[in-house]
């Protein structure tokens, strides 16, 4: 995710590191450092001239100069203020007091919305609601059809709209809402028709429809990967038929992050979700300061853990960050890890989580299948307590009795070893342990 944009925040942030003082002269060039990040990332020039006005204001002022690392000083203001304009504190998505909530999503043609629908359904369902989903997408048939698919895959109920109901729209959405309160369905989950570009014929009838449902929120969906694209219709819709929140799609693409940080300084709104695949799993709370600190390279481990403690012991999982604060990570932690890991979802995906530097990022795109964790398993356990917790006696006669005890070869053996002590090396760098030391 916003790989380009991190890498070059993160070079900002080690220039900053190399100076041990923060001066006129090298922040005017961090900062323009960071514009230059900024505006190849295709953010809205407002927003990035905005910015960097806020961070020279505070990284200047007297108590960045007169602190003890001012550098750090100055990378605490660039992540605030990163988080700031992502929108600040994460906001949740609301629901009506009075059931049904209605819940509208509205968004340009291919921008996600159907999808969306089935990803937030199962999301409200996992926090014990019961959604109804709809589609209002009337002129292309495949769209009913696409939505009662995702629907059904999903095991939600799917309330049928047709054209001919439409004819007399005032008695149809009524009808809706009897039918959706009637049931005990909460929230109603609303998905309209797109446009290539903003009309005012979609917008008349996403007009009509949100008069007469009263949407307790109304989410534009916004493609991420288009960039100023999505931030500029996201302004049409909000002045034509007004935005509640916002949820961007596809940052699992190659998103420069324009959209990201642009969108809830140019609409207002903030952005509550995030699709980050096509699977329905695929679905995100918006945190703006993890955002922050994972653009930043400093990694996303409380996302991590809470997706952690979702699938797995919190206990455990407290122990690890423990365990590697502290460096007494052995291959038995490891062990418990990587299965861990196979409980909670591909490890590209978990990785994606970590601060992305050194061998992470290989790690990352290694793409461990579940056969390999198996196997890695395997390994650890035909090896002594003595040798798991220091792997270094691992010469070569205690290799090849490992291998003929898992089953599997040498070097893969030895490719296990490796990929444990370039953990371990990693774990010794002061950024993670920085980051780990914010946990208790
Ligand atoms: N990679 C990726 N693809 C997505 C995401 N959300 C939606 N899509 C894909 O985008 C395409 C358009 O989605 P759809 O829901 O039909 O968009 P709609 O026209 O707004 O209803 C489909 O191929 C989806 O699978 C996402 O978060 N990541
Ligand atoms: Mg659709």
């Amino acid at each position: 995710m916003f790989d380009q944009l991190s890498e070059r925040l993160e070079r900002m942030m080690k220039f900053l590191r190399g100076e041990v003082k923060v001066t006129d002269k090298n922040m005017a060039e961090a900062l323009k450092m960071m514009r230059l990040a900024f505006l190849e990332a295709d953010v809205n020039y407002k927003v990035v001239r905005d910015f960097e006005a806020r961070i020279k204001e505070k990284a200047l002022g007297e108590e960045v100069l007169r602190s003890l690392s001012p550098a750090q000083q100055v990378i605490k203001i660039v992540r605030d203020e990163l988080a700031g304009i992502l929108g600040g504190q994460q906001k949740p998505l609301l629901f009506s007091s009075r059931p049904p909530s209605v819940i509208m999503l509205v968004g340009l043609q291919g921008s996600g919305k159907t999808t969306t629908c089935g990803k937030l359904a199962r999301w409200v369902a996992g926090i014990g609601k019961s959604p109804l989903l709809v589609s209002f997408d009337l002129k292309r048939p495949a769209a009913q059809e696409q939505l009662k698919t995702i629907a059904t895959s999903l095991g939600f109920p799917f309330y049928e709209m047709t054209s001919a109901r439409m004819a007399s729209p005032k008695e149809a959405l009524k009808e809706l809402l009897v039918h959706t309160a009637n049931r005990g369905f909460d929230p109603l989950i609303v998905d309209t028709a797109g446009r290539l570009h903003v009309d005012d014929e979609l917008m008349e009838e996403l007009r009509l429809v949100r008069a007469i449902l009263d949407p307790t929120e109304v989410v534009y969906v916004g493609d991420a990967m288009t960039g100023q694209d999505a931030v500029r219709s996201a302004q049409a819709f909000e002045e034509k038929i007004g935005l509640t929140s916002v949820i961007l799609t596809k940052l699992d693409g190659d998103a420069r992050g324009g959209a990201a940080l642009s969108i809830v300084a140019v609409t207002g709104r903030p952005i509550k979700f995030i699709g980050v695949g096509e699977k329905p799993d695929k679905f995100e709370v918006f945190h703006p300061e993890r955002m922050a600190s994972r653009i930043l390279g400093l990694g996303d481990i409380l996302s991590l853990i809470e997706k952690a403690q979702g699938e797995a012991d919190v206990a455990e999982t407290e122990e690890m960050a423990r365990k590697l604060r502290k460096q007494e990570f052995t291959l038995e932690d490891f062990k418990k890890q990587i299965v861990q890991m196979k409980k909670m979802g591909s490890l590209s995906d978990l990785l994606g989580h970590l601060p992305q530097v050194g061998p992470f990022k290989n790690l990352a795109k290694a793409q461990v299948d579940d056969l390999k964790i198996a196997h890695f398993a395997a390994i650890i356990d035909s090896m002594t307590p003595e040798e798991r917790e220091n792997p270094r006696v691992l010469n070569g006669s205690r290799r090849a009795r490992i291998a003929r005890g898992s089953g599997r070869p040498v070097n893969e053996i030895n490719q296990l070893v490796r990929q444990f002590q370039e953990m371990q090396k990693m774990m010794k760098r002061s950024v993670v342990q920085k980051l780990l030391g914010g946990l208790k």
